[in-house]
């Protein structure tokens, strides 16, 4: 009698042999008592630019969805000798400036933090006074595009304490307030929506202190007093669900919305397990994973955003930043596979600022 072997047995069989043997292989692994999940390593950032001293605070960042260019802000609060600017970075990791901000005729400063990109291709920028007052002289601002050149500055809205993030979707843009109140405990803080057709820099919007406001859809609470800190980093996934980063109690937030674009749902998506703050933001549009720059936990981490699971991608002790070492990051952008970290390097939390001023980059898996 023949006998066949897994060298002798004809293609068909041979196919359906290692068909059925994956199969019994994976029944078998589904019986074995589950092992604990192995830590994945750590990855380490490399360097993907050092920043000249006059672009000293790299912070808020998007990408342009014409033109693949990272749009960048750069408040140059520490050193704001340097006037604070929106800065380009191409596909080749050159910088090129947009605008230098103008300043707040009262406060005579400029605070780009969040930036998004609206689908008239001119960008929005949350204008954060909160580092000298927080006397609401905080504001949105829109940068006027034409043909790849600022064209002019207006401003949209006024009377946010410290404006934050900046999301474009659909026919809104969405801002996130990180006090609401800065007396109030526990500290509140929210997200507010405005249509882009009621956005109007003959009539700028003045928000309605203490939460009073009708553009706003959703508040958070923040209980660590030490860090009292609200909402900060934001996005939406592909399914138009919203996530809000709470960063002093190192919270994602999930918020959905019905079919009328109402709130429908908010519950806590993720909290601590490796985070120690959530900073800023990006949501992957194809795998729906949120990746999340850590301030006080100076790490950069990935949250499945079905799940909630937080695996952390890179962590490191203080630093200056040389090689490509985390910072201080307060932001995240992601780009033709990678994640390219903003290091605010503020001195805070035992960190010193010092040079070199550095957007980091990370390799993704997926
Ligand atoms: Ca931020
Ligand atoms: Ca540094
Ligand atoms: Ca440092």
């Amino acid at each position: 009698m023949q006998r066949w072997n897994r060298h002798t047995l004809p293609p068909l069989a041979r196919a359906t042999a290692l068909a059925l043997a994956a199969a019994l292989m994976l029944a078998g692994c589904a019986e074995t008592p589950s092992e604990p999940t192995p830590t994945p390593a750590l990855k380490q950032p490399k360097l993907a630019i050092e920043l000249p001293e006059k672009y000293n605070t790299p912070d808020g960042m998007a990408v342009d969805p014409t033109t693949g260019d990272i749009i960048l802000s750069c408040p140059n609060f520490n050193d704001d000798k340097y006037p604070a600017k929106m800065l380009r970075i191409d596909k080749n990791d050159q910088i090129t400036e947009i605008i230098d901000l103008p300043v707040h005729p009262e406060t005579k400063k400029a605070g780009p933090l969040g930036v998004a990109i609206g689908p008239d291709g001119n960008l929005y920028i949350a204008d954060n006074q909160a580092f000298g007052t927080e006397e609401h002289k905080s504001r949105l601002v829109r940068v006027v595009m034409k043909d790849g050149k600022a064209e002019r500055c207006e401003v949209l809205v006024t009377g946010f304490i410290m404006s934050n993030a900046v999301s474009c979707r659909g026919d809104s843009v969405y801002v996130t307030e990180t006090k609401l109140d800065p007396e109030a405990k526990p500290l509140t803080s929210g997200v507010y929506r405005f249509k882009l057709s009621e956005l109007d820099a003959e009539k700028p919007i003045a928000l309605e202190p203490g939460g009073k406001d009708k553009h706003l859809i959703a508040m958070i609470q923040t209980k660590n007093e030490e860090w009292a800190v609200g909402a900060n980093g934001m996005g939406f996934d592909a399914d138009g669900n919203m996530f809000v980063c709470n960063f002093g109690d190192a919270q994602i937030i999930k918020i959905t919305f019905d079919s009328g674009g109402r709130v429908a749902s908010q519950e806590v998506l993720a909290e601590g397990s490796g985070m120690k703050s959530c900073d800023g933001m990006k949501v992957d549009q194809k795998t729906g994973n949120i990746y999340v720059a850590d301030f006080l936990g100076n790490a950069v981490h990935k949250i499945d955003g079905k799940t909630g699971k937080v695996t952390t991608i890179a962590r490191n002790d203080n630093t200056d930043g040389a090689g490509g070492l985390l910072d201080r990051p307060s932001e995240v952008c992601l780009r033709d596979g990678k994640i390219y970290v903003s290091n605010i390097d503020l001195d805070l939390a035992g960190n010193e600022y010092d040079k070199p001023h550095t957007i980091s980059v990370i390799e993704m898996d997926e």
